[in-house]
C-alpha cells in the first residue's frame, strides 16, 4: 500500500504540474490574439482610412473658388463702420455655394446681419450694384436662407454658410459684387468676386 501510494504520489504530482503549465500556455496565445485585435487591426484600419482621406482631400481642394476683398466702402456710405477682410465663394458639386467670411471692423454683436452676392458687377456705382443674385424661386440671400454673419463684441466675424442660388458655378459668380450689410440693413462694404490668386 505504502509503495503504491508513494508511486502514485510522484506520478500524480507531475500530472498536476503539467496541467497547470499547460493552462497558461493555452491562455497566452488567446491574449496575443486579443492584443492583435485591439491594437493591430485598428491600426491597419486607421492607415487605410488615412490613405483614402489623403486621396480624397486634394479633390475637395479642387473646387473652384472666387474671393472678394471687402475693404472698400459701399459707394455713398459715409457712416463710421469700416469693415475689412475677405470672403470666399466655393462652388461645390450638386450646385451649391459655400460662402466663407473672415471680417473685422463690423458693428459689435451684429446678429444675423446680411452678407450677399448681388446682381451687379461693379462697386463703383451704388445704382448698379443691384439686388440679390439668384434664379431659384425663393431668394436664398436672407436670414431664412442662412446668408448671415454674426460679429463678436470686437466687431469680428468668421464663419460660413451654404446655399443654392441657381447661379452656383464659378463662371456665373465671378465678377459679381458681394455686399456686407449692417444690423439695420445699410450697405456698408462692397467687393468684387475674383479668381483666387
Ligand atoms: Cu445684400
Amino acid at each position: 500500500m505504502d509503495d503504491q501510494e508513494d508511486n502514485q504520489g510522484p506520478m500524480s504530482a507531475p500530472e498536476e504540474e503539467e496541467v497547470e503549465d499547460q493552462m497558461p500556455m493555452m491562455i497566452v496565445p488567446k491574449k496575443k490574439r486579443s492584443l492583435w485585435v485591439i491594437i493591430v487591426v485598428p491600426m491597419i484600419i486607421l492607415v487605410i482610412v488615412s490613405f483614402l482621406a489623403a486621396r480624397l482631400m486634394p479633390q475637395a481642394a479642387k473646387y473652384e473658388e472666387a474671393v472678394a476683398s471687402m475693404n472698400e466702402r459701399y459707394p455713398g456710405y459715409t457712416g463710421d463702420i469700416s469693415p475689412s477682410g475677405s470672403v470666399a465663394a466655393k462652388f461645390l458639386p450638386q450646385r451649391k455655394i459655400q460662402f466663407e467670411y473672415n471680417l473685422q471692423g463690423l458693428e459689435s454683436n451684429c446678429v444675423d446681419c446680411g452678407i450677399h452676392i448681388h446682381e451687379g458687377t461693379t462697386c463703383d456705382d451704388a445704382d448698379e450694384v443691384g439686388g440679390h443674385y439668384y434664379s431659384v424661386e425663393v431668394d436664398p440671400w436672407t436670414t431664412e436662407g442662412g446668408a448671415v454673419y454674426n460679429s463678436d463684441v470686437n466687431g469680428e466675424a468668421t464663419g460660413h454658410f451654404t446655399l443654392t442660388s441657381g447661379y452656383d458655378t464659378y463662371n456665373e459668380n465671378v465678377g459679381h459684387a458681394v455686399v456686407i450689410h449692417s444690423q439695420n440693413g445699410t450697405r456698408l462694404s462692397c467687393g468684387i468676386l475674383k479668381a483666387e490668386t
